[in-house]
């Protein structure tokens, strides 16, 4: 099976040292903002978690592989495909957790949501990640059933992922049901409520917070030593775009009207709302993910300190 991942050396290296790494995802790239930003995005992530201390390993499929450390030139050629026209579909699929295979057998190039790179971070090794906001219960599910699957791979994968809550395109609260359902931890980062993505508190008071990475990086231990998955840390947005939720509605109705289904709803939606606010969104978007970029790696870092000096626990999951 080793055939079909390759880690980038640097990577490679950093996870056979013990050192931290971060994952992050390539929908958002490819999918989930516009180019040019789309792409300058990615790479400040990179940057930022390189700041922090840890090495990023941004994944996707190539050429029947799964790429764990796209380079910079796989980066371009993802973000270029969010430049085709809509109507002539994206040239880079969205692959959640269950469409990995797939695409790697097929030969099918795509960009990994956050479910199919926490399955591929957990695959290499690589226990954080981060991202802006992870999928969760669509507004409408009752009727639709339409749930990511970005859930149920936290259920399921072994992987710390920093986000700044889910969007609020979604339904928050019945996301925080179903992350329950899913005995899947949800901790604040310095933070007591539930982040909104383009706003600090989405009225959700959250059971359980930390304020610093060692008390984290010990609860993250416990987990994985008692086989627990994922594992959600979310912290707010550096900043707000007010009045986001006209903007919302507007979207949700556009949506609808244009008979949106399946993978398309979240970015045809997260596209719908830049343009409704005149690209605020979209800044916040980029300033949020920057900062779960730098905060996952200072995450990891401490992760992997604690890691070394303590080899027999970090031995003990397998
Ligand atoms: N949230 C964002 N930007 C994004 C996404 C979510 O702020 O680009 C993407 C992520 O890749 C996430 C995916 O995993 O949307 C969820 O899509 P769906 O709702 O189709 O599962
Ligand atoms: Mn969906």
């Amino acid at each position: 099976m080793r055939a079909f991942v390759r880690v980038a050396p640097e990577v490679a290296e950093a996870l056979a040292a013990g050192r931290p790494v971060v994952a992050l995802e390539s929908a958002v790239i490819a999918h989930g903002s516009p180019y040019p930003v789309n792409i300058e995005t990615a790479l400040a992530m990179e940057r930022a978690v390189r700041a922090g201390g840890a090495v990023p390993a941004t994944m996707g499929v190539v050429g029947g592989a799964l790429v764990v450390g796209l380079d910079e030139r796989l980066i371009t050629k993802f973000g270029e495909s969010a430049r085709r026209a809509p109507q002539s579909g994206p040239a880079v699929a969205k692959l959640g957790a269950r469409d990995l295979a797939a695409a790697v057998a097929l030969g099918r190039d795509g960009a990994t949501t956050v479910g199919a790179t926490a399955r591929a971070a957990a695959l290499a090794g690589i226990q954080v990640m981060a991202t802006g906001g992870i999928g969760g219960v669509h507004r409408g599910a009752a009727q639709t059933w339409d749930i990511s699957g970005d859930l149920m791979a936290l259920a399921r994968y072994p992987v710390l992922v920093v986000c700044a809550g889910v969007k609020a395109i979604l339904d928050i609260p019945a996301t925080l049901e179903w992350l329950e359902t899913l005995g899947v931890p949800v901790i604040g980062w310095r933070c007591q409520d539930f982040p909104a993505f383009y706003a600090a508190d989405s009225g959700c008071r959250l059971a359980c917070s930390v304020e610093s990475a060692g008390d984290l990086a010990r609860v993250w231990e416990i987990e994985r030593a008692w086989r627990g998955a994922g594992l959600l840390a979310v912290q707010p947005p550096p900043g707000e775009v007010p009045g986001v939720e006209a903007a919302i509605q507007s979207a949700l109705a556009a949506a609808a009207a244009a008979g949106v289904q399946g993978a398309a709803v979240t970015p045809y939606l997260l596209a719908k709302v830049g343009e409704l606010t005149d690209g605020k969104s979209l800044d916040a978007n980029v300033a949020l993910l920057k900062h779960n970029a730098l905060t996952a790696a200072i995450i990891a870092c401490e992760i992997a300190a604690r890691a070394s000096c303590q080899p027999s626990d970090s031995q003990c999951y397998k």
